[in-house]
Parts: C-alpha cells; sequence; structure tokens
C-alpha cells in the first residue's frame, strides 16, 4: 500500500467551477471535499462532486468502441470504428451532399476544454451545415442579444453579485443550479453578503424557488410573460424620469427608438398578463434605479421560452437604463485569462446566413435549432439527414418532443455517438466511441471563465491515467478528423493550443501560461470584474446598440399575450424545474445521487389539486398535444395557480438501454410531452415554458 495523496481540481460537472481536495490511494478515493485554498470557490461543493468517483468506477461506463449487430452489442477496435465512419459518412455525403450527415453537441463539450478547442477541426473536416446543440434548448437569446447589442454572441454580462446592492432574479433558481452564465460557486453565501451589506434580492418566478425562499421578495409571475414585464420596468423608468446611463453614455446608440418602443407598455397594460400589480412593478423600477447599486439577472425562465431574445435584450437595457452596465455592482464583463472574445470585431455574425430547410427557423453561431432537428432527419428530399453524430449529449430526453427525435434517429441510415454509457440516444447509434470522463481528463474552463463573477484561472490535471485502450474526446475528434480527410496529425494537442491562447492572452505580459497554472494547482486570483466593455465591445461602430431592429420588430408578436384567452382544453401551463442531486440527464447512474424517494414529482398549488380531485403522493396523468406522461402528484404552496413543474432530465426506464441504476428509477421525461414546434421566434430556441397541458388522475 502507498501512502495517501492529496489532488487538487476543479469539478467539471456544472458551471460553478467549485475547487475540489480529493484524498486518493492506490487508485481509490477516500475523499472528495471542497478545496478551501481555491482562490475562487473557497471551499464551496454540492453533492455532485462526491459522486465524480461513481462516474468514474461506474462498470456501466463504456470503455471500448461497440458495433451494433444482429446479435448486439460487439466489442470492435478504435481503428475499425474509424474507418467504417469514415466510409459510411463519406459514402452518404457522396451520395447526397455534404448536409446529409448532422451533428448534435451537448451539455458536456462546454465542460471539456479538449472538445472545445478539438471542435472546429472535426467540423471542417466533416464539413456540413446540419449541426445542431443544447444551446438552442438553453441560451442561444443571450448570444443573440450580445451579438446585436454589443458585436460579439460570446460577450453577455455577468452579474457582479459580490458587489451589487439590489439584485433582480428572473426566471432562475441559482441556490440550485448553482449559476448559469453567472458562474459563483457558494451562490447562497454570495446572495447572503448582499443582504448583510443592507441590499435586496428580489426573485420573479412562478414556482417560490429554493432562492426565492431565500430572496427579500418574491413575485410570482406568469411563465412567458416576463418581456412584459421588463418593458414595463423601462418604461416606468423614461415615465419617471430616471435612466441614468453614466460612463457609458456617449458610447449609447438608439435611446430615442428604445424610449418610442416601450410607450405602449404602462405597468397597467401589462399587469394581467403577468399577474403582478401595477403597482409593484412601479415600486421595483424605482427600487431598481435609486438602489446604490443593481443588476437585473434573467436565465433559463426567460430564456427557454416564445419570447427569450425579448427577454435577454431587456434585461440588458435595463442594466444599461440604471447606469448598472459595465459597473462595479451591477452587470458586468470577465476578462478570461483565455479569451473567446478577442478579435472578433467586425466579423459578421452569422445569423440568419441560412434558414433551416423544413421549418425556415434561423441559423446562428454555425448551427440551427434543436426543436427542428427532428424535421430535418423525418421530412424527406434534398437535404435530409441522413446519419448523425452525437458528441456528449442525449437530446431523446433534453430536447423538446424527445419521443419524435427518438423516432427519428430509429429511421437513419447510419449513426455514431461519442459518449460514456449506452444511453436512451446512444442506443440508435450503429457505433458508439466511448470517451474518457471525470477524473481521468485534465481541465481547463474556456467557457466559464468568461461567465464568472470573478477572474481566475486553473488548470487541473487528471487524477487518474487512462488506461490505454481508452481515448479522450479530443483524441476522438482528432482521430475521425484524420480519417476523414486522410491528411497526418500535425500534432496539435489542446494542451499546445491552450497554452498559447493564454501566453497571448490578456493576462499574458504577466507571466501567464500554462506552466505558470500547473505550478498552482488550487488556481489563480485575477481579481474582481473591472469595468472593460469599451476595450471589449466588437460593434463595428463602437457603439452599444440599445434598440436593435431586430428586437423592435419582434415586440408585435408579444402583443398577442395581452389579450390571451384561457384554454379549454389545456387549462395548465407547466415550467421544469432542477433538482440538486442531478445534473441534466447523465448523472442518474450514480446511487449515492438517486437514493431517496422518487423527486421526478409534478407540483402544483393546493387550490389547483382540488379543483382537480387530487391528493398528495397521487398519480396524476399530464397530457399536451404532443403526448402524455404519468407521475406522482407533490401539493405544495410554492406553486403559482396555474402553473405546474415537472423536473427535466429524467426518463431513463425505457428498454435497451446501458445505465443500471438510472433504469430502475421511476422519472419520466418531460421532453415526451413538451413541444417541438414552440420555439422562441426570433432565435429559434426551444420555448419549453409556458407549454399549455391538461391534468387528472390517471
Ligand atoms: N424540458 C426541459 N428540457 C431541457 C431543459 C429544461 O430546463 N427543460 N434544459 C435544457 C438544457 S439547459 C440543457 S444544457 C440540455 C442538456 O441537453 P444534453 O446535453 O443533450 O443532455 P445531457 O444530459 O447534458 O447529456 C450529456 C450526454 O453526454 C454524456 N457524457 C457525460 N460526460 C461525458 C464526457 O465527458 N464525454 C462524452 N463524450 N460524453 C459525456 C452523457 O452520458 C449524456 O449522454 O437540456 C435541455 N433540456
Ligand atoms: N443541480 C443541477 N444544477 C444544474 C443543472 C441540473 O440539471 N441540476 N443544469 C445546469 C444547466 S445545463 C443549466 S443551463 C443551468 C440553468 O440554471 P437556472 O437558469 O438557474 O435554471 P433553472 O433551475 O431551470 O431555473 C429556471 C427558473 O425559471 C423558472 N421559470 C420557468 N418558466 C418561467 C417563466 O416563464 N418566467 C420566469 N420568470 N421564470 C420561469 C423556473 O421555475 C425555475 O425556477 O443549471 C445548471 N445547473
Ligand atoms: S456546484 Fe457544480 S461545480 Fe460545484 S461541486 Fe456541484 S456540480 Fe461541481
Ligand atoms: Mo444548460
Amino acid at each position: 500500500m502507498t501512502d495517501t495523496k492529496t489532488h487538487y481540481r476543479t469539478c467539471n460537472i456544472c458551471e460553478a467551477m467549485c475547487g475540489l481536495e480529493i484524498q486518493h490511494r492506490d487508485g481509490d478515493i477516500l475523499s472528495i471535499k471542497g478545496d478551501r485554498e481555491d482562490p475562487f470557490s473557497q471551499g464551496h461543493i454540492c453533492p455532485k462532486a462526491v459522486a465524480l468517483q461513481d462516474f468514474y468506477q461506474d462498470p456501466d461506463r463504456l470503455k471500448t468502441p461497440l458495433r451494433k449487430t444482429a446479435d448486439g452489442w460487439q466489442d470492435i477496435s478504435w481503428q475499425e470504428a474509424l474507418e467504417e465512419i469514415a466510409t459510411r459518412f463519406r459514402g452518404l455525403q457522396a451520395a447526397h451532399g455534404q448536409d446529409a450527415v448532422g451533428v448534435y453537441l451537448g451539455n458536456p463539450n462546454a465542460h471539456n476544454f479538449g472538445n472545445a478547442i478539438m471542435l472546429p477541426g472535426f467540423f471542417k473536416a466533416l464539413g456540413t451545415n446540419n449541426r445542431y446543440s443544447s444551446a438552442s434548448a438553453d441560451q442561444l437569446p443571450h448570444h443573440v442579444a450580445a451579438n446585436y447589442m454589443l458585436g460579439a454572441g460570446m460577450l453577455i454580462p455577468i452579474p457582479d453579485i459580490d458587489h451589487t446592492d439590489f439584485m433582480l432574479i428572473i426566471g432562475a433558481n441559482p441556490i440550485v443550479s448553482n449559476g448559469s452564465l453567472m458562474t459563483a460557486p457558494g451562490v447562497g453565501k454570495r446572495l447572503k453578503a448582499i443582504q448583510q451589506r443592507g441590499g435586496k434580492v428580489v426573485v420573479v418566478d412562478p414556482r417560490r424557488t429554493e432562492t426565492a425562499k431565500k430572496a427579500d421578495q418574491h413575485l410570482f409571475i406568469r411563465p412567458e410573460t416576463d418581456a412584459l414585464l421588463m418593458l414595463a420596468l423601462a418604461h416606468t423608468l423614461f415615465d419617471e424620469q430616471r435612466v441614468t446611463l453614466g460612463h457609458l453614455e456617449p458610447r449609447i446608440a438608439g435611446l430615442a427608438e428604445l424610449a418610442e418602443a416601450v410607450k405602449l407598455y404602462t405597468p397597467e397594460a401589462v399587469a394581467p398578463a403577468c399577474g403582478i400589480d401595477a403597482a409593484t412593478i412601479r415600486t421595483l423600477a424605482r427600487d431598481m434605479a435609486s438602489a446604490r447599486s443593481a443588476v437585473c439577472y434573467s436565465r433559463m425562465g426567460a430564456s427557454t421560452q416564445s419570447f427569450g431574445g425579448l427577454c435577454q435584450w431587456l434585461n440588458n437595457v435595463l442594466n444599461i437604463l440604471t447606469g448598472n452596465f459595465d459597473r462595479r455592482g451591477g452587470a458586468m464583463f470577465p476578462q478570461p485569462a483565455f479569451d473567446l472574445v478577442r478579435n472578433k470585431k467586425g466579423k459578421p455574425s452569422s445569423y440568419g446566413r441560412y434558414q433551416s430547410r423544413v421549418r425556415k427557423l434561423p441559423y446562428f453561431n454555425n448551427e440551427f435549432p434543436v426543436a427542428t432537428l427532428a424535421d430535418e432527419i423525418l421530412t424527406p428530399g434534398e437535404g435530409q439527414i441522413r446519419a448523425m453524430i452525437t458528441i456528449a449529449g442525449n437530446p431523446v430526453l433534453s430536447s423538446p418532443d424527445g419521443a419524435r427525435l427518438d423516432q427519428a434517429f430509429a429511421s437513419l441510415e447510419f449513426m455514431v455517438a461519442v459518449d460514456i454509457y449506452l444511453n436512451e440516444t446512444t442506443r440508435h447509434a450503429d457505433i458508439i466511441l466511448p470517451a474518457t470522463t471525470g477524473l481521468e481528463v485534465p481541465h481547463f474552463d474556456v467557457f466559464f471563465n468568461a461567465f464568472a463573477v470573478r477572474n481566475t484561472a486553473k488548470y487541473s490535471e487528471p487524477l487518474f491515467e487512462k488506461a490505454p485502450e481508452q481515448k479522450h474526446d479530443w483524441e476522438i475528434l482528432r482521430d475521425l478528423a484524420l480519417q476523414l480527410t486522410g491528411r497526418d496529425d500535425d500534432g496539435t494537442t489542446p494542451e499546445r493550443m491552450l497554452d498559447a491562447g493564454l501566453r497571448h492572452g490578456a493576462y499574458g505580459k504577466d507571466g501567464m501560461s500554462l506552466d505558470h497554472l500547473k505550478a498552482h494547482p488550487h488556481g489563480v486570483d485575477l481579481g474582481p470584474l473591472q469595468p472593460c466593455l469599451e476595450q471589449r465591445l466588437q460593434t463595428e461602430d463602437g457603439m452599444i446598440q440599445i434598440a436593435p431592429q431586430l428586437f423592435l420588430d419582434d415586440l408585435d408578436r408579444l402583443d398577442g399575450l395581452l389579450q390571451q384567452a384561457s384554454d379549454q382544453d389545456y387549462p395548465f401551463s407547466l415550467i421544469s424545474r432542477r433538482l440538486p442531486r442531478s445534473h441534466n440527464t447523465w448523472t442518474q447512474n450514480s446511487h449515492r445521487l438517486v437514493k431517496g424517494r422518487n423527486p421526478c414529482t409534478v407540483q402544483m398549488s393546493q387550490g389547483d389539486a382540488e379543483r382537480l380531485g387530487l391528493s398528495d403522493g397521487q398519480t396524476a396523468e399530464v397530457r399536451s398535444a404532443t403526448g402524455s406522461i404519468r407521475l406522482p402528484v407533490e401539493i405544495t404552496g410554492d406553486m403559482f395557480d396555474g402553473v405546474i413543474s415537472i423536473p427535466q432530465g429524467w426518463g431513463h426506464n425505457r428498454s435497451d438501454t446501458g445505465m443500471t441504476v438510472a433504469a430502475t428509477q421511476p422519472g419520466v421525461s418531460i421532453n415526451d410531452v413538451t413541444d417541438a414546434g414552440r420555439v422562441d421566434a426570433l432565435t429559434g430556441n426551444a420555448a419549453f415554458n409556458g407549454l399549455r397541458v391538461a391534468v387528472r388522475a390517471a
């Protein structure tokens, strides 16, 4: 037996970037704790980090390439797998055009710098425009707003939670999600600190969330009416002459157009639709305007809905109008050590360069919306997708109307999955290429440092050597690209690219490099966020566009909400929720995380349950125009009347998957009822929230 050793790394499950301290001996994990010396997370972790050992040791995890045969799954060599994939993809592309092969990227790609760095080369080799990702089931509206207002889709304003005096949280539940497009490990403490310094936290959500319970004020809102609320807040700021632009005043273009556009949206006009009275809306605007510093932070609830683009634009508008943009305590811009925004000036965005073939949805950031992926596979004609590769994604459970995508994948001529499990999506593959994960992978956060509430940088070595037969995701992507092009390896590695990016980045002259980070395993602190937008702005004319025509034109669509009639057939509005002990669809194979009572319940108010004659724990059927699911009722004081909430990420009890623990879980997939036809027409993002459903005893 050897000595106990300690390993420091960043947890890469969610966006919070928590530092971990892991005790291990002879390949066994003895403990996983928060790293108190991590300058950013300072010891914070959540229960999911402890499960990293489960994913590492999971006997269900795939280790060698698999081929589907009539007699079941068969191990094959990497070389055989790569050759077959290249031959099939190239054959289909020769016969039907380059776009005959589709790609879907899932969430873990964003948590793996090897993927982030090697994917562009892979895409070039594959040469298809049929690209999709979970971004269009998530944060696409943030990118579209950043692109049109600031000139770069990645220039997303981040709430300066550690210095603000007033935080308005719309449609986010960071106490459970640990923050999103706001990397802030230990959000709970940070929110509490706002209150301790005399500030205020207000949450706007159709559910009294775990975050709302810690806030000073919670306002129930009807799903999808947030843009109306924000327009009324902006209206009030103009109406009461509370607009103060601060240091950015000379940089702001379009103020008069904005003032004109918000004129109609008085608090009285929007109050009935939102379910928030006019006086409360006025007070909220005044509170935000008069706070020493303030920030509006809108996330999933205001992104994955029919008006996601408008919401994310208006979120930025409110921060600008109150003088809180690019200002301490307001919405700020990180300066990451590895910068994805640099030198984008004048580069045209790909928004609208193409429209999707079947539904004419907009292209953005070189992708089409995932809500139309099934259409593109199932609708015959030129440009139809005939083969797919999914990389670290499980869209059968994660995308709207997942059941139809399930059928679509089954109909493909050929499919490949790069994944760690045989799951609801990858079971459709002809070949599965297994990747390393978690503790076997080196880590640097290329994305989430760009969205973090403090500038820090950290590189983590792998804790465990991968087995000789295993490949990292980036090696799989590299090898596929080489096989597809017939080229020789030029020796590019993610570490080399990372090192170059660090050396040429904002801290390069101060000695930032990969070696520097390797010498500091707890991470290095680069200080609080600083006003820097004037240097980082990428618009051609150097101005902040506060009222891009694209958004003004979209306001017409909103006006329908003002006189929405009640729906007799589908009287309820459905929203999703996240759970503290699961991450999307893939962590449910950890015993540790799934033990205990079934968390996949439909939450509803006491009044709604009484009207439906449902009691707590009874099985209900939730039905939409798309499909129906059955799950237990949970009666709670936390739901707005007329709104029900179901967790996302479940539905593992199907046949022929290889996640043996997950398969025993009773949870059902919310996306068997969601509607792929519902998107934010402006951005193409999936509109999960506010789906009309009926509920009855099963
Ligand atoms: N109704 C509803 N639907 C939603 C949401 C919602 O709120 N409501 N949320 C949406 C959001 S925000 C997101 S991000 C999407 C997520 O959608 P997806 O990204 O499609 O779903 P994940 O569960 O993250 O899928 C991760 C996949 O990667 C695999 N995996 C895990 N680690 C690794 C790795 O290191 N390498 C490789 N190669 N594979 C790995 C897992 O086995 C799994 O198959 O879901 C969306 N869907
Ligand atoms: N534990 C855990 N953490 C996670 C994840 C996970 O699966 N589990 N997933 C990660 C991922 S991929 C992401 S993108 C982030 C997301 O992080 P968050 O944005 O914080 O996500 P949610 O918890 O889904 O919070 C969305 C909130 O919006 C509310 N909502 C729904 N519809 C509306 C609406 O129309 N208006 C308003 N105002 N509110 C609405 C919901 O009730 C919910 O409270 O979380 C990440 N962290
Ligand atoms: S909050 Fe996120 S990053 Fe932190 S330990 Fe939990 S899963 Fe990992
Ligand atoms: Mo996400």
